[in-house]
């Protein structure tokens, strides 16, 4: 209890930290004083803070995560700098630990998590025919959840230090004898925070998918994108909760001195490692599924083609994610559990090759004699095939047991999970960007500056991460911060760094591409700038706020593209206009988040008073929402009308 400011609460001693701090006064002074300048507060409030529109929602996710990619890409760089050659000291062992705990979480929940859930609310509810998710109030506070959570994690490395435990925070290293202070309780109350958030979008989607679709929409009509995000939520709400478990067994652990993970007091420090990843193993499939689901929308577009062995994908996807439950101690064969046990997960493991040696094949038979256009969305589709077939391959090896004590924790596990999270992942999330961008913003990004970015990022990925394979067999371990010379490893490493520099200068193209396009984009007049196959081109671009003014009627996989081919009009299309049923922005998902910040500031700090104050105002945000019946509206006929004609569509 009471107010004590620890030693170090502003962190001062490293002066790169210093930079980063009054860089980010400096940014945040910009901010407020341009949206005072421009007079934009209200416009800020109205439109975006408070909306429960899941269009705006997504690009709000998506616009954090490119942020987040940015901050979490940065870290890489300076490691890579760091290990270029052996015996540098651009950063010390503490500063080094610090920066790859913070890469692996920001990549892993502020940055790939996000991306996928914008994608998601950008698109889902687009290809169902549907006006908004199920619960749009839900879906704000999911958003701002996360985004609270993000920015408690993003703040700790200046204000009270950073933690320090790797992303996978293993006890008893990261328990208060070995870690005390703030560092780790940042971790741990910050993912607490956005992971309520990761499953209430879970349930949100789940209910979205199953109740919402237009009518003549069965399961198996639906877009592959939207069947990988059902099969994701389901993953989602049997894998966060575990992680809930975790994160607050550790908290009660650090802060009120329990023993659920210390050997002297009676606990089990290998119990963190089994529920990290009883959550974890599932969670990369929590953002490589809908990468699949995105693969699979580009590769039929874009090869105009209905997607090959569509059931067996779905099939596929079913077998994963059951699957992806039963592989975690494949992380920790190490640790002892004996034959029985590591042949089990040994053979588990593998077993997920088949589904997704399945799927590689349907993607290839797709591609196989259509007419296929290299757009860019299609070259991060196309590219992400032979990354991922080496990110998936080593895998495998990973999974032979008896192997693994050699691979363990070295830079071929590096490697090989990088070749997935990046080659699967990150590629799936900007073939998604590509594609869906003028569906977003009604211009499409430049496709010549896009293909470069795309060619230098998928060179420099490779520079990068290929030569670690072989300096990992030679021995070189990961979250090492320096190496002597003379172990043969520094042509690897040097390679590796420019390859890394590369990558960056790719992702700098790609935002370059963005501001460039805002002026110079090719507009989308039609809505249908790809020639698209599922409903969401079947609207204007940008989506109207309703989406659609009168929900289709769908009686075939690949919807949109029967309704093209259809001379006349179907009698859905000729029904008189309805008003429309739609939700009402609200400030609470934001405020209530905000006091989730203070609650979590308050114990990371130990200010028990301060926890119960965060705590107490969103309980009282609770209460007022549960006493709000005014929550609808509806849209006039006229005013649809007025907006579809404006769009051409009268
Ligand atoms: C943008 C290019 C990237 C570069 C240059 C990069 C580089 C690195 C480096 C140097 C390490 C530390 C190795 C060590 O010392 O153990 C690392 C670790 C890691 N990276 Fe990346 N990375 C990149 C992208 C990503 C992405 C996109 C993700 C996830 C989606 C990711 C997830 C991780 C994780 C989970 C770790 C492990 C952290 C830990 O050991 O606790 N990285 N990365
Ligand atoms: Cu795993």
């Amino acid at each position: 209890m009471g107010f004590h400011l620890p030693k170090n609460f502003l962190v001062t001693g490293e002066p790169m930290i210093v930079v980063a701090e009054v860089l980010s006064v400096l940014t945040l002074a910009g901010i407020v004083f341009a949206l005072t300048y421009y007079k934009k507060w209200k416009w800020l409030w109205d439109e975006w803070l408070t909306t429960v529109d899941h269009k705006k929602i997504g690009i709000m996710y998506i616009i954090s995560s490119l942020l987040m990619l940015f901050r979490g890409g940065i870290d890489g760089l300076l490691m890579r700098t760091q290990l270029a050659l052996p015996n540098l000291h651009v950063l010390d062992a503490e500063h080094y630990n610090q920066i790859f705990t913070a890469h692996g979480t920001i990549m892993i929940f502020f940055m790939a998590m996000p991306f996928i859930f914008g994608l998601m609310n950008v698109a889902v509810p687009l290809q169902i025919g549907a006006r908004d998710v199920a619960y749009p109030y839900l879906n704000a506070l999911s958003f701002w959840l996360f985004f609270f959570g993000c920015m408690l994690f993003n703040i700790s490395f200046m204000i009270g230090g950073a933690p320090d435990a790797g992303w996978t925070n293993y006890t008893p290293l990261a328990g208060s004898d070995l870690a005390p202070g703030p560092g780790i309780n940042y971790y741990l109350l910050s993912l607490q925070i956005s992971g309520i958030g990761s499953l209430m979008t879970g349930i949100n989607f789940l209910v979205t998918i199953l109740k919402m679709r237009a009518p003549g929409m069965t399961l198996m009509r639906m877009p592959m994108f939207t069947w990988s995000v059902l099969i994701t939520s389901i993953i989602i709400i049997f894998a966060f909760p575990v992680l809930t478990v975790a994160l607050a067994l550790l908290t009660i652990d650090r802060l009120f001195g329990s023993h659920f993970f210390t050997v002297s007091g009676g606990g089990e420090p290998m119990m963190w490692a089994n529920l990290f990843w009883i959550w974890g193993h599932p969670e990369v499939y929590i953002v490589v599924l809908p990468a699949f689901g995105i693969f699979s929308e580009v590769i039929s577009t874009f090869a105009r083609k209905r997607l090959f062995g569509y059931s067996a994908m779905v099939y596929s996807m079913v077998v994963i994610s059951a699957v992806s439950f039963l592989t975690w101690v494949h992380h920790f064969f190490t640790m002892g559990a004996g034959p029985a046990v590591n042949s089990f997960f040994s053979v588990s493991t593998m077993a997920i090759a088949i589904p997704t040696g399945v799927k590689v094949f349907n993607w290839l038979f797709t591609l196989y004699k259509g007419r296929i256009e290299f757009t860019t969305p299609m070259l991060w589709a196309v590219g992400f095939i032979p990354t991922f077939l080496i990110g998936g391959l080593t895998g495998v090896m990973l999974a032979v047991a008896p192997a693994d004590y050699q691979y363990h924790n070295s830079y071929f596990l590096i490697s090989h999970f990088h070749y997935a999270l990046v080659g699967g992942a990150v590629f799936g999330c900007l073939a998604g960007l590509y594609y869906w961008w003028p569906k977003m913003f009604g211009f499409k990004l430049d496709e010549r500056q896009g293909k470069w970015a795309f060619w230098l990022f998928n060179i420099g990925f490779n520079l990068c991460f290929f030569p670690q394979y072989f300096v990992g067999l030679m021995g070189m371990t990961r979250r090492m911060y320096t190496y002597p010379e003379g172990l043969g490893w520094t042509p690897y490493n040097l390679i590796s760094t420019v390859g890394a520099y590369m990558m960056g200068v790719g992702f700098i193209i790609m935002v370059y591409n963005i501001l460039y396009s805002i002026r110079h984009g090719e507009r989308d007049l039609t809505g249908d700038i790809w020639n698209g196959r599922t409903l969401e081109w079947s609207i204007s671009s940008p989506a109207p706020h309703y989406n659609f003014a009168r929900i289709p009627e769908v009686d075939d996989l690949d919807a949109w593209w029967h309704m093209k081919k259809r001379k006349r009009k179907q009698p859905w299309e000729l029904r008189p206009l309805k008003p429309i049923h739609m939700p009402n922005n609200s400030g609470r998902p934001f405020i209530m988040s905000a006091w989730f910040f203070v609650a979590g500031f308050g114990l990371v700090f130990e200010w028990h008073w301060m926890g119960i104050i965060g705590l107490l105002g969103v309980l009282y945000c609770m209460l007022k929402r549960s006493f709000e019946y005014d929550d609808h509206h509806y849209i006039q006929v006229d005013e649809i009308e007025r907006t579809e004609s404006a769009a051409g569509r009268a």
